[in-house]
């Protein structure tokens, strides 16, 4: 049986409540380990922690040794690859093959990436005439936050907290992380790499435990915290922007997306269903940039059904160490729920069920796990809830279009604005389109393509601010002007 215990000032710690709660498999429900919750003292322990080595050693560190660490904890991370796949997979039951691609690689590469940007990024000066007929020099210069809470999500665990974790330490920060309930094992793991690589104690720490009046709340509340980078919900992105404002903390909030694909009639049918499929279905359609809703150009409407169909039939679910499968559960029991209860609804509001619509019958080892089936719907009305509510699940609605102003119309008519996938062999088109579209991120012919030096984040109910690349500076650092007179 495993034990998921807090990191904190560089080592293991228990609950002093010696409270603790149950980590479960999506595959199949069986108990994976105990996972310890934090109250407000052991969160108090790794605020104190992270802001001891804010002024100790890390604050000490020139910009060169700290960067060397973090690529040391990069190069580690792979070194130890296969335990952080183990430990992912058995948290998530997602296939092995996905997170050998995506999650363990892109978790190490973010300590290189911002390191790397941010290291070569000049900062700002002007020269100002003043009225004695001399001069001054205006020098702007960058100081870390301080203490960053970072509060992450289940869906991605290690990519999505390291995402924040790499350019909050490389900007000279220090964390306390807070990662999801339901995915406790990476960001443990990554306290011992940390250990390994020589970071300072202090300057990484982890609180386990839920949100509302447990470890999520007691730390986006604590005033030791300088700013709050956070994804997830939407409704709780809201939650924790009440909590920042008190002491005006500054916030960067990742959130939700109802998340359009345009499929235009010039479009190359059969790049435009293999990347669909992508964005409906990978991770179990548990991907904030995903496709929930895809509007096709009535020329190539039935045709592109009809192969996303043939496509989707193809899916094989299986656990996460069979090489064949490319499509694990939920999450949780409780997602599935939510989950099923949409299918349920897309039912009552009309739609038609092209294909999937239930829970599938995995066979006596596997019904006790979080699966769904593979689904779509054609049918259902622009105001129907399945359409306009985020799902977060392995599903999609396709709806037939005519022109371009129509389709822009349709992809906009949203609460959300993460991503949009445009599909087309013209150029131009896709440039207009995409300008059009009320969102942070246009994937054009192509979907979840990152280049970590470009801007990342949401417009509308999706999220503030936005980071990757340079523009982590913003959040993650003081940028002061010092004035002087010549
Ligand atoms: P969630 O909001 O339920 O939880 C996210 C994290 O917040 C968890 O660690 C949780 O314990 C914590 N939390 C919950 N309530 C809190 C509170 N009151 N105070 C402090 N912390 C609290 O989200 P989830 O279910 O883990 O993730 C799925 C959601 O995340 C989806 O909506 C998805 O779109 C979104 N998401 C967005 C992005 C993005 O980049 N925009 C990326 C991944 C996921
Ligand atoms: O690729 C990233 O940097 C990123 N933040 C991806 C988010 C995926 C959401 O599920």
């Amino acid at each position: 049986m495993k034990e998921f215990k807090h990191f904190i000032n560089g080592e293991y710690q228990a609950s002093k409540a010696g409270k603790t709660f149950e980590n479960r498999s999506p595959v199949d429900n069986s108990l994976i380990g105990m996972v310890h919750e934090a109250g407000r003292d052991e969160v108090d322990a790794a605020v104190q922690a992270a802001r001891a080595a804010l002024k100790g050693p890390w604050g000490k560190l020139t910009q060169a040794k700290r960067i060397e660490l973090l690529n040391r904890v990069a190069d580690r991370i792979n070194e130890r690859f296969d335990e952080f796949l183990e430990a992912e997979c058995l948290d998530t039951g997602k296939p092995r093959s996905i997170a050998s691609h995506i999650d363990i690689p892109r978790g190490a590469a973010n300590f290189k990436a911002f390191s790397e940007t941010l290291a070569n990024h000049p900062t700002e000066s002007f020269n100002l005439d003043t009225p004695d007929g001399k001069s001054a020099m205006n020098v702007g210069h960058r100081t870390p936050k301080g203490v960053i809470a970072v509060i992450s999500p289940w869906n991605l665990p290690l990519l999505l907290m390291t995402w924040k974790v790499g350019p909050a330490l490389a900007c000279g920060n220090t964390v306390v992380v807070k990662p999801s309930e339901e995915t406790p094992a990476t960001t443990t793991l990554l306290g011992e790499v940390m250990n390994e690589c020589g970071v300072p104690p202090g300057v990484f720490n982890v609180v386990h435990g839920f949100g509302p009046d447990s470890a999520g709340a007691y730390l986006t509340e604590h005033k030791g915290i300088d700013a709050i980078t956070f994804t997830g919900e939407t409704r709780t992105g809201e939650i924790i922007m009440q909590a920042a404002a008190v002491g005006l903390r500054n916030i960067s909030l990742e959130c939700g997306g109802k998340n359009p694909g345009i499929v235009f009639d010039d479009c190359d049918i059969e790049k435009a269903v293999e990347g669909t499929m992508r964005s409906v279905f990978v991770n179990c359609g548990q991907v904030c940039l995903g496709t929930e809703r895809v509007y096709v150009q009535r020329g190539v409407f039935d045709k592109f059904l009809a192969r996303m169909k043939e496509e989707t039939a193809k899916l094989k679910l299986g656990r996460p160490e069979d090489p064949d499968a490319n499509f694990g559960p939920l999450i949780s029991l409780e997602h599935r729920d939510k989950v099923a209860s949409y299918y349920k609804l897309a039912i009552e509001e009309g739609a038609t069920i092209e294909i999937g619509g239930g829970i599938p019958d995995m066979g006596d080892e596997l019904n006790g796990g979080a699966w769904v089936e593979p689904t779509i719907w054609t049918g259902l009305s622009d105001d129907a809830r399945v359409v306009r509510e985020e799902i977060f699940g392995p599903c999609c609605h396709i709806r037939p279009f005519d022109t371009e102003e129509e389709v822009i119309e349709l992809a906009n008519d949203t609460d959300y604005g993460l991503a949009a996938a445009i599909w087309t062999e013209n150029t131009s088109r896709a440039v207009r389109v995409g300008q059009q579209l009320e969102a942070g991120l246009v994937w054009v012919n192509s979907w979840f393509l990152r280049d970590l030096r470009t801007a990342f984040g949401g417009a509308k109910q999706s999220g503030i601010g936005r980071e990757g690349g340079v523009h982590g500076l913003e959040f993650y650092t003081e940028l002061k002007n010092i004035c002087i007179k010549l």
